[in-house]
């Protein structure tokens, strides 16, 4: 941000010298000129019932802006939300990079972060089968840094020149518009099924990995590979990972489904709520090290996107932390017309070759000229929070007002300002990589193996993750209409994993492979199964959301005790009823209901409990939403709940497989794959204990494998 010059200096004395007045007279509605606007409700007529006039400069301001208040919106990425916070190195990284944001543990880098879908229009649903971009802008002493990531650590393709082709393919067909945020159509299939590189980031999309849960439950990667250059000068290869400290979780695909209709908003929705709440988001920034002459040591290239270097291979050591602590204050004015850039790099940090990272770094700042013009990067949300000069000027929305005559460089008259930044004072100078080779338009030969890290991802699932996998398989391309673009399909499945490609055939219609196209390498990665990486964590119920079904006559100690014991735990409970308003205890207690079955539903919530209560369950026993809130959250595999009379609206869920002949009788909790009753309530406290141990344990998948198994995996 430049200084203050003359001019602006005035302007603040003079908007100084207005404050008694405006604080005298409060906020008054003016026109954009700051004239005094007396009524904005009818607009200037001859005669009451007579023509308007065009001279009602008022309503034509108003209206003519209205008519521009839209711009275009991201070409990909549309659908966002933003948040503000911090980032703090643990220790320096000096010995890796001089980059100075990385340096002092002390220091508080403030970020703006932005979370989104890749697919839809920006006003598709957060909950949609998709990628979520992850992208970060550092605003460090030393300029703007941005990092511009995906939640999976691959890419589709290689070489960004095919870009536009695969998100024309995976974007809505032209001819009418349809299907919306979604790649279950022919086009996309099309364009994959004679694109064999893009079969590794398949395995990905195809996984519970585009089905998240939360924004503050993914991780973040750079997907390509950067460079650390420190102060000698010593460059090394650099992978960015970024871990939410809630653990990575998400939704079955049913539930998403379910969501995009009952709250398309959930995940901006959530964001916005838990930073409210003050249950800040947190990720852990690691990184991976590759030293230059190992470049070609790992049997793929490491500038090819479609490759990740696993984390058994190389180690990801924690740099840092990041906190998000603030909602933006406008939507559009912070997370529409925000703009992140991956060749936006301060000191210390450089690119590599990878023809897909090259790619972006045109493609960027390209679209956000086109998009928010030539002056984007003075907009707030976008400016650098240290001094900027330089002799670029004029253009749309010009918001510096540069004094002196001289903008050119180099001058005399102007003092020779702004002058070169000398060596050592942050001056970016590029790694000066040594380069040869012929100009070609060319593929290497380092890139053509398409495959195997397609298997190894396969190999690394568990039974539940493959069968979902395969589901989704089932779903996408069971919506695609071509049969030969299925029988392709197949044919790339059946390169990474015979048995895989057999599962897939056998839910689309197509003939399974008779023999197997390659044999199965059996390696495997268990860093990139969502389930093993969930039994490595600490397993935490924080945050995690609860539904209590409840109407008049609920058992206050039941009710009440098991809301404590949750909030105790950072478990989020709401007590979710017929009307809202209040529902009257047993014993007479007034008690507040924060949803209804028609404003909420099991898809909401992690979670439901059930209190005991003979009129409040007789009520919910005759409610179909009531039992099919149960019902659903037992399909979805999520923990239950239910104490004294509350265990019968279980019994009437039709809950496969649950025997309530055991459930808590004498008096003791029982604990049942999840569900966990008690018929008399008399030790809330241990029932409190299992639900909550049962919240941080997540999902019972046994229940999906107790049902009939469609794939068999
Ligand atoms: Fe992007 N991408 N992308 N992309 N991308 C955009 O930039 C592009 C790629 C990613 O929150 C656009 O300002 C090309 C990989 C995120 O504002 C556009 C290629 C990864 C966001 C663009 C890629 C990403 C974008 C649209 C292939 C993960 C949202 C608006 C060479 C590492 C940023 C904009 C935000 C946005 C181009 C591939 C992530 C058109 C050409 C790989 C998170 O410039």
């Amino acid at each position: 941000m430049s200084e203050p010059n003359n001019h602006q200096v005035n302007e603040q004395s003079k908007i100084k010298d207005m404050e008694p007045f405006r604080q005298e007279v409060g906020e008054y509605m003016t026109t954009n000129q700051g004239v005094g606007i007396s009524d904005t409700d009818n607009s200037l007529k001859a005669g009451e019932r007579g023509p308007s006039l065009l001279e009602d400069f008022h309503h034509l301001e108003k209206m003519s802006h209205f008519d521009r208040e839209r711009i275009p919106e991201r070409v990909v990425h549309a659908r966002g939300a933003g948040a503000h916070g911090y980032f703090q190195v643990y220790e320096s990284m000096a010995n890796y990079t001089k980059a100075k944001f990385l340096q002092d543990p002390s220091v508080k880098t403030p970020v703006f972060v932005r979370f989104s879908n890749v697919g839809g229009s920006r006003g598709s649903a957060d909950t949609v089968r998709d990628v979520r971009g992850f992208s970060i802008k550092f605003y460090t002493e030393e300029g703007n840094y941005d990092f511009v990531g995906n939640n999976i650590p691959v890419f589709f393709i290689q070489d960004g020149i095919k870009f536009p082709d695969i998100i024309h393919a995976v974007k809505p067909e032209p001819n009418n518009e349809i299907p919306q945020a979604s790649s279950a159509h022919d086009n996309f299939w099309d364009f994959i099924s004679l694109v064999p590189e893009s079969m590794h980031m398949i395995m990905w999309f195809l996984s519970d990995r585009t089905l998240a849960k939360s924004y503050r439950m993914i991780q973040g990667f750079g997907v390509h590979t950067f460079r650390f250059v420190n102060e000698q000068g010593k460059a090394r290869f650099v992978k960015f990972h970024w871990k939410p400290l809630l653990g990575v979780h998400s939704f079955v695909w049913d539930e998403a489904q379910k969501l995009s209709g009952k709250d398309p908003d959930y995940h901006r929705r959530d964001l916005w709520e838990m930073i409210e709440m003050g249950h800040y988001p947190e990720y852990e920034l690691g990184v991976q090290i590759i030293e230059e002459e190992d470049e070609l040591k790992f049997g793929f290239d490491i500038l090819d996107s479609t490759k990740f270097i696993p984390e058994e291979l190389v180690p990801v050591i924690p740099v840092g932390k990041m906190v998000l602590n603030r909602n933006p204050d406008n939507y559009f004015a912070e997370t529409e017309q925000s703009a992140f850039h991956p060749g936006r790099v301060v000191p210390g940090i450089d690119f590599s070759d990878d023809p897909l990272l090259q790619s972006r770094i045109f493609s960027y700042h390209d679209t956000q000229l086109y998009r928010l013009g030539a002056n984007f990067a003075h907009l707030p949300i976008n400016r650098p929070v240290c001094p900027v000069h330089n002799n670029q000027q004029d253009g749309f929305m010009q918001t510096n007002i540069k004094q002196g005559r001289t903008n050119y460089y180099p001058n005399s008259l102007g003092g020779g300002c702004p002058m070169m930044t000398p060596e050592g004072m942050s001056a970016f100078s590029h790694y000066s990589e040594q380069l040869e080779g012929n100009k070609v338009r060319k593929r290497s030969e380092t890139f053509k193996d398409h495959f195997s890290q397609a298997t190894l991802f396969w190999n690394s699932l568990t039974d539940i993750e493959k069968e979902h996998l395969v589901k989704a398989a089932h779903f996408e391309l069971g919506k695609v209409q071509t049969l030969a673009i299925r029988e392709r399909m197949v044919e790339l499945f059946n390169q990474v994993d015979h048995e895989l490609a057999k599962l897939v055939a056998k839910g689309i219609g197509v003939a399974a492979p008779t023999k197997a196209a390659t044999e199965n390498h059996g390696k495997s990665s268990p860093a990139v199964s969502m389930e093993k990486m969930k039994e490595k964590m600490e397993k935490s119920a924080k945050t995690r959301q609860v539904a209590i079904l409840a109407a008049d006559g609920v058992n206050s100690s039941q009710i009440m005790e098991m809301k404590e014991l949750l909030k105790q735990a950072g478990v989020l409970p709401q007590i979710v009823s017929e009307f809202k308003g209040t529902i009257k205890s047993a014993d007479g207690q007034e008690i507040e209901v924060n949803q209804t079955f028609l404003t909420a539903a099991s898809v909401m919530f992690d979670a439901v409990y059930v209190p005991g209560g003979k009129q409040s369950v007789e009520m919910l026993v005759n409610k179909d939403d009531a039992i099919e809130f149960v019902h659903e959250a037992f399909k979805h595999c999520k923990p239950i709940a239910a104490v004294g009379e509350g265990v019968e609206l279980l019994k009437q869920a039709h809950l496969k497989g649950v025997n309530f002949d055991k459930a808590g009788s004498n008096g003791k909790v029982h604990t049942d794959n999840g569900i966990v009753t008690s018929q008399n309530g008399s030790d809330m406290h241990s029932i409190g204990q299992k639900f909550i141990e049962a919240i941080a344990q997540g999902r019972f998948w046994s229940r999906e494998q107790m049902e009939k198994k469609m794939v068999g995996v």
